[in-house]
């Protein structure tokens, strides 16, 4: 944890800043994006706080072993109930309000509304999963959330958590820099964003669109709607309302 209390800090249910624990085989890996540009000057501000949590260190055998075979056979490792239990238990005493959540594939997928509703609370206790999987018992007993973020397989939870925060983190009271425009960007308003451009007026010979120069605000307007709903339409029409 860095730096003094801020006016950011006691937005948040009086609670201190959003506080972010995670677990994980390889703590040298945070904040490693979130200490640069918005989320790491909001880390040396105190508008939040990370705590990376070795999870080796809570093995009990003289090989300081975290994961074992599969119960069943097959192919690869399994992360140890026990080892993780004893991370979640000392990261997250009894009485730590903030959820926990698993990043790893088979879960459901992060969404804008998930990432609002995390910035608004007191932080995450967020452990990284990595080899095949993590012991299931382990996931119901200590109330796991189990978190993905796409479609596609990495080799650990790491850089999932490390998404999931930047979405958290430059939500916070403070961090972002232009407040308006959170608004308008893609998944808060439902749609993906328009376009955009900025000088030179002529690049390469192609020139900015008219209607974007013609200084005709409701007509910039109707024109950056439309865009957008062509743009979701091609790209992602799951995001359009049926019969859109
Ligand atoms: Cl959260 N973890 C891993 N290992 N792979 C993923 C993922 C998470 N989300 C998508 N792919």
């Amino acid at each position: 944890m860095t730096g003094v209390p801020t006016a950011a800090d006691d937005v948040r249910d009086g609670a201190g800043p959003f506080r972010a624990s995670v677990l994980t085989l390889y703590p040298e890996m945070f904040p490693g994006p979130l200490g640069v540009s918005l989320a790491g000057r909001a880390l040396e501000a105190g508008r939040w706080a990370l705590e990376p949590v070795q999870i080796r260190d809570f093995a009990t055998d003289r090989h300081r072993h975290v994961d074992d075979t599969p119960a069943g056979g097959g192919p690869g490792m399994v992360m140890r109930a026990d080892v993780l239990a004893a991370a979640i238990d000392a990261a997250a005493p009894e009485g730590d309000r903030r959820p926990r959540i698993l990043m790893t594939p088979r879960g459901r997928p992060l969404t804008q509304a998930r990432v609002r509703a995390l910035a608004a609370g007191p932080g995450a206790v967020i452990v990284c999963g990595r080899f095949e999987g993590v012991d299931d018992r382990l996931v119901r007993r200590r109330g796991l959330e189990e978190v993905s973020i796409g479609d596609y397989v990495l080799s650990g939870g790491e850089i999932a958590a490390l998404v999931l925060l930047d979405a958290v983190v430059r939500l916070l009271p403070g961090v972002m820099g232009n407040d308006a425009s959170g608004e308008t960007e893609s998944f808060e308003t439902g749609l993906l964003e328009h376009p955009q451009y900025t000088r030179p007026p002529v690049f390469e010979g192609e020139p900015i669109p008219p209607v974007l120069l013609s200084g005709d605000h409701g007509r910039i307007a109707r024109w950056r709607r439309e865009e957008a709903e062509r743009v979701t339409r091609e790209r992602r029409p799951d995001l359009l309302p049926p019969g859109r």
